[in-house]
């Protein structure tokens, strides 16, 4: 398809307004350059802009979920829960465009379609859905690892009478669901989020549960304001040894390295149930090899399926909400209510892995025969997670090589930040990176950081273009599959591998070991990036 004259030129355009592509236009717009920012949504924050559920809030505690990059901003912003709700994170994201001046480099409404890149003149070529095309030299895509949602191609979707909602996509405006007869599909993170106000709102509240997932209580809580003021007093500190940390964040949480199978049924016990109070990831961290071990790991599974026993009344329902699998191999949830809300007279539990969807009709959805009537449906179906907002857009990068052929097989990156044949894109938090694994705002910042770092060798060294290696890029393929076979994370199904979205390859997407990675970032900027590559101006010897 033949490309219009380019209506803008630019040194950088960065594709997504969430906390990532924030900070990259901040970082960038300091180093002179001139950047611009394009996103779909009609506002700033990204995931926060997109999942407006009703009780949808960060598993991350706030005091380490958001930026660092200004001293100033972490010491003014004052969060007001443990876990901060949709709303303060969004808010946050708003002011921190609007105290760094970022809205006027941002245009909102405008979805990308297809990139190319121009190797005669070492230049992106960007089209929007908007008419325009940008010249850049620089693409940047900050479009998020979760933000591709998924809705199941259910026979009968159109024909369904009733209003239909995704999580990752609600309504600006919210949703009465009084009085009315809800159905919500999926039990992840953001169905365990949402059913229990689903729950207090609905009149009936049918839960399609396909595979049951591990929850544990958040027990989020306002911020407990000498906690603020003591990380506040050396926030620098805290943050470098949260980099420290498994998942770059909690410094402070309890964790154990010692292993479950070497404890007594009685410690065993004690340490679960300690864990279990202090809420949400905490519990992953009572012994050592929870996430290494299958047989340590069913002492954990089975100390949760206790509890679900314990807190739900009907012994049926009960063994239904029970998980089979691995805890943490699929995302560890943290709620608020989930299981209790199965106690309440107007919801009900229907498995649909022993009989699944079979369609909807005009006025509901039919599982094993049965026909449920809906006034709403709720899908809670996930995204397509990592490589999905990437490969919606028709990228291609060096001979019209496109970024789905290349990864057809799964996805190639070299540290999740760059990928062969793609010269001067960069992916933040892509597949490859601890991206979802780890902070995500540490890891958007920390790749903002980066990407800097190498565009400011590209210039130093008077080159215009700079690409991962192949065989930087292989071994790095190579040292994630590595990492993450020693885990128990290959073994489930989950959005992790893509097993989540029919016909996308089963790879492990994110590298394990968020520590390793920083000091591999590091060792790479002092070592004057090798494994990247770089081109000067045709005409002119590298
Ligand atoms: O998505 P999911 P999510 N028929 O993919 C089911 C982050 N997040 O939006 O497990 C029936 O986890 C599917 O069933 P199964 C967090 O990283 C964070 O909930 O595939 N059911 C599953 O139950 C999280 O992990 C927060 O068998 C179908 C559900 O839909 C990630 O986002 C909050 C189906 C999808 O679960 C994604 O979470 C929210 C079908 N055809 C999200 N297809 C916090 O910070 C899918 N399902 C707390």
């Amino acid at each position: 398809m033949k490309w219009p004259a380019p209506t803008q030129r630019l040194d950088a355009l960065v594709v997504g307004a969430g906390l990532g592509g924030l900070c990259m236009i901040h970082l960038l717009r300091a180093e002179g350059l001139s950047v611009k920012g394009v996103e779909r949504a009609g506002g700033v924050g990204g995931t926060w802009y997109w999942n407006r559920y009703p009780g949808c809030r960060c598993d991350v505690e706030s005091i380490d979920y958001s930026y660092q990059f200004s001293e100033e901003l972490q010491q003014d912003w004052a969060w007001t829960e443990r876990y901060a709700a949709q709303p303060e994170i969004l808010a946050y994201a708003e002011h921190v465009a609007t105290r760094f001046a970022l809205h006027p480099l941002i245009q909102l409404e405008t979805g990308v379609r297809r990139a190319r890149w121009d190797d005669e003149r070492q230049r992106w070529l960007v089209e929007t859905d908007r008419g325009d095309v940008f010249d850049t030299r620089f693409l940047i895509m900050a479009t998020g690892c979760l933000s591709a949602a998924n809705t199941p191609a259910f026979p009968g979707r159109d024909e369904f009478a009733g209003r239909t909602f995704h999580t990752g996509l609600w309504p600006q405006d919210g949703v009465d669901f009084t009085g009315r007869r809800v159905g919500v599909i999926g039990t992840g993170s953001s169905g365990i989020q949402v059913i229990p106000f689903l729950a207090q709102q609905a009149a009936e509240l049918t839960v399609f549960q396909r595979t049951a997932n591990f929850s544990v209580p958040a027990r989020n809580r306002p911020v407990d304001p000498d906690e603020v003021a003591r990380v506040k007093a050396s926030y620098a500190d805290h943050r470098r040894r949260a980099r420290q940390q498994p998942a770059a964040f909690g410094p402070d949480h309890p964790r154990h390295s010692d292993s479950v199978l070497a404890a007594t049924p009685e410690e065993r016990r004690r340490r679960f149930e300690e864990h279990w109070q202090l809420g949400g990831f905490m519990f992953l961290g009572a012994f050592g090899d929870i996430v290494l071990s299958e047989e340590a790991n069913w002492h954990a599974a089975e100390f949760v399926r206790g509890k679900i026993r314990a807190i739900v009344a009907d012994p049926a329902t009960a063994e239904l909400l029970c998980p089979k699998g691995i805890i943490g191999c699929k995302r560890l949830c943290a709620d608020s209510g989930y299981y209790e809300t199965f106690n309440r007279d107007n919801v009900r539990l229907v498995d649909v892995s022993a009989h699944p969807i079979e369609r909807f009709t005009a006025t509901g959805l039919v599982t094993g025969g049965t026909e449920h009537a809906l006034d709403d449906v709720v899908f809670a179906t996930g995204f397509d997670a990592m490589t999905g907002s990437l490969l919606r857009i028709d990228i291609r990068g060096r001979d019209d090589l496109s970024l789905a052929d290349k990864w057809a097989a799964g996805p190639l990156t070299y540290l999740g930040l760059m990928v062969s044949g793609f010269p001067n894109l960069f992916t933040m938090t892509g597949p490859g990176s601890p991206s979802v694994l780890a902070n995500l705002v540490t890891g958007v910042e920390q790749h903002a950081e980066f990407i800097r770092d190498l565009i400011a060798w590209l210039r130093a060294e008077d080159a215009v273009a700079v690409e991962a290696g192949i065989e930087a890029e292989r071994d790095w393929v190579h040292t994630v599959n590595v990492r993450s076979e020693r885990t128990l994370y290959p073994r489930c199904n989950s959005w992790y591998l893509g097993a989540n979205v029919p016909g996308k390859p089963r790879v492990f997407m994110p590298y394990v070991g968020f520590p390793d990675y920083t000091a591999k970032l590091d060792t790479i900027r002092l070592g004057r990036f090798p494994g990247f590559e770089l081109r000067c101006q045709p005409g002119r010897a590298t």
